[in-house]
């Protein structure tokens, strides 16, 4: 047996991983317990570090990794081998896809057994099957080893384009133990996790000449923009500009959407008839059509500047005239000092068109969100919730669906940055409660989620979560009894057709369950209210609102993009 002073100079495994992510002030961690790593949760808790449990592994994901999007640290989640790892693998490539800095961390069975296929406890080549979807992937074998694993973890999640990183840490790893003082000197405390890319010179002036020129300049943010916190220097230069300037969903708020340059309403026109597109901190993947077809100009007729910090962005679907690979706030910064004071703003021509076809489509909406229907329609409810986020523009808005998401988006103005969060890069459902439970967590501000009844059902059970850390959430259930509408029936036999749900169901039962408040609300007044008493009272609570089930349409406003519409359009 050790003598007590032999005890005293070790250290082990656990104690070293919980070191090195509290030496580079990660604090918080996402997850689910289980073989091996409940007692790593549980000696967190001992030191202080808030462990948030949830009841599936994907929705511990999706909160760190929106932690990470929300902080600019890597968000952490920590899964069980195999099963609880899949599981969580889901948010971390949805973290790679949108450029959220985040680590899985997942306990994993012994090597020797799992390379040789010998059958063990929750067996997994996990590092291979995280490469793929994972922006690094790291494993630690040795306890001296795990200062470089966190570090290394935390430089590539956060460093150049966000992503998610991959961290195995085998169960035996944690019982390691070495000698205490040489385990401090090889924890890695990350200096400068996230370097500044500065924009070379010529690249700024470049991209002034292109914006210069322009008779008809545009701005696209996207949530790169809003990731990077450069909030006063991007609204100075949006100002600057004169330009008409959109929002991709989640950079809405940057400035507020009742900006007179936010030419959200004025979407299709701008992106048809502008000349100049400058895109910060945005792609021009599927949600901009890749910058070509008829959403955009003829050929040839626009010119794009870019502003991206990973290069492989540039000319990835059509010519960037204006490259600038650099980031956001250092971009901006330059952008700034290189215009001077007396740069010419957008020529009214264009702004006053803009303008006129913004607020022409505000004027046509704006009745629609008064009606107080029984039951309700998407502009009736979401009319209500849009009064109650202009009072209480702090708010958090967490979205997913489809026509919940759609109507959402361009019904609810967002009044700040990173206060609306939502399905991002893939559309993916489940998102919900996860986002939310991260964001009351990490922000402490009130969170507001407005889900689809199919999107809640893909997170729901962490009502439960929510309750369990009195959190200040609200979710708002769009219940209309189905996917896209309610009203689908099976055409082949008596079973319900594949889109719909259990008419008239009872989902705010499930914060009775748990002792959150529950309400069912059936007209935009009731839901006015509960809405309003939820975010006073900061009490965790799931409003089942009642939507006409006939008032949805196929995929929201992403029909299009069902292989049948093309279909139909042959015939
Ligand atoms: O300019 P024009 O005239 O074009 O008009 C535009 C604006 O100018 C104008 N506008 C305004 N007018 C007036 N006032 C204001 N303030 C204003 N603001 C804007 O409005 C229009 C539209 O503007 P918008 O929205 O900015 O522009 P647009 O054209 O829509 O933009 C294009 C896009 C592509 C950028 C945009 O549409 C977009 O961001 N779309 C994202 C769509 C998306 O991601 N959808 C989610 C996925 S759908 C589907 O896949 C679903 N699934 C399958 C599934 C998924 N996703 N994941 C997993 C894990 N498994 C399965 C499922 C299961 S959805 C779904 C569930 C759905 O059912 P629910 O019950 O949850 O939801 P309900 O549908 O409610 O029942
Ligand atoms: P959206 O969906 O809002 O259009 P995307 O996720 O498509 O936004 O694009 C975000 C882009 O922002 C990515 O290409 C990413 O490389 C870039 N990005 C993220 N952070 C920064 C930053 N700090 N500086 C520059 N670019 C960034
Ligand atoms: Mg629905």
């Amino acid at each position: 047996m050790a003598s007590d002073a032999q005890e005293q100079t070790l250290t082990d495994g656990f104690n070293l991983v919980l070191d090195a992510l509290q030496l580079n002030g990660i604090e918080n961690i996402y997850g689910v317990p289980g073989i091996p790593i409940t007692d790593l949760g549980r000696m967190a808790q001992a030191r202080g570090m808030r462990v948030f449990a949830f009841r599936h592994e994907q929705n511990a994901g999706y909160a760190a990794s929106i932690a990470g999007y929300l902080t600019q640290k890597p968000g952490v989640c920590l899964t069980v081998s195999a099963p609880g790892f899949l599981n969580g693998l889901n948010a971390l490539a949805h973290a790679t896809t949108n450029c959220f800095p985040m680590i899985l961390i997942s306990g994993s069975s012994e090597r020797e057994v799992v390379d040789l296929q010998q059958g063990d406890y929750e067996e997994m080549d996990q590092l291979a099957v995280a490469k793929s979807v994972a922006k690094a992937a790291y494993r630690v074998l040795h306890a001296q080893d795990i200062g470089v694993g966190v570090a290394r973890a935390i430089r590539a999640a956060c460093s150049g384009r966000p992503g998610g990183v991959y961290l195995d840490l085998p169960a035996k790893l944690f019982a390691q133990t070495m000698d205490a003082a040489a385990g401090k000197k090889s924890l890695i405390k990350v200096v400068d996790p996230a370097p500044r890319h500065i924009p070379a010179p010529e690249a700024i002036s470049r991209a002034l000449d292109v914006l210069k020129a322009a008779k008809k300049p545009l701005i696209i943010l996207g949530k790169g923009a809003a990731y990077a916190q450069a909030d006063a220097d991007i609204r100075t230069f949006v100002e600057k500009t004169g330009a008409p300037y959109i929002a991709m969903s989640m950079a809405k708020g940057l400035l507020p959407d009742t900006h007179p340059q936010y030419a959200g309403a004025a979407r299709s026109l701008v992106l048809k008839d502008a000349d100049v597109v400058m895109l910060v901190g945005a792609r021009l993947n599927w949600l901009l059509s890749h910058g070509k077809g008829k959403t955009w100009g003829a050929p040839g007729t626009q010119k794009f500047i870019h502003v991206d910090i990973d290069p492989k962005e540039m000319d990835s679907n059509v010519e960037i005239a204006a490259p600038v690979v650099a980031d956001i706030a250092s971009t901006m910064s330059a952008l700034l000092k290189s215009m001077g004071e007396a740069w010419p703003k957008a020529a009214s021509e264009w702004t006053s068109a803009v303008r006129a076809k913004s607020e022409d489509n505000i004027a046509k909406m704006a009745p629609r969100l008064q009606n107080n229907n029984v039951p309700m329609d998407y502009q009736g409810a979401l009319g209500a919730l849009r009064r109650i986020i202009a009072a209480h523009p702090d708010t958090i808005l967490v979205n997913e669906g489809a026509n919940t998401l759609d109507f959402a988006r361009s019904i609810i103005d967002i009044f700040q940055p990173r206060k609306r969060l939502d399905v991002g890069t893939w559309g993916v459902m489940g998102i919900g409660l996860g986002y939310s439970v991260a964001a009351a967590v990490e922000t402490g501000k009130p969170v507001l989620a407005v889900v689809g009844d199919s999107a809640f059902g893909f997170s729901g059970m962490e009502m439960e979560t929510v309750c369990r850390y009195k959190l200040p959430v609200c979710v708002v259930v769009f219940n209309n009894n189905g996917i896209y509408r309610g009203t689908d029936t099976n055409p082949g036999g008596e079973e319900p057709a594949w889109t719909t749900f259990v008419k008239g169901s009872r989902y705010e039962l499930l914060a009775e369950a748990f002792g959150g408040v529950a309400v069912c609300a059936t007209s935009p007044d009731d839901l006015s209210r509960a809405v309003t008493e939820a975010l006073a009272s900061g009490k965790p609570t799931l409003i089942n609102a009642i939507i006409d089930e006939k008032a949805g349409t196929e995929s929201g406003r992403i029909g299009n993009l069902n292989p049948q519409s093309a279909l139909a359009k042959k015939k």
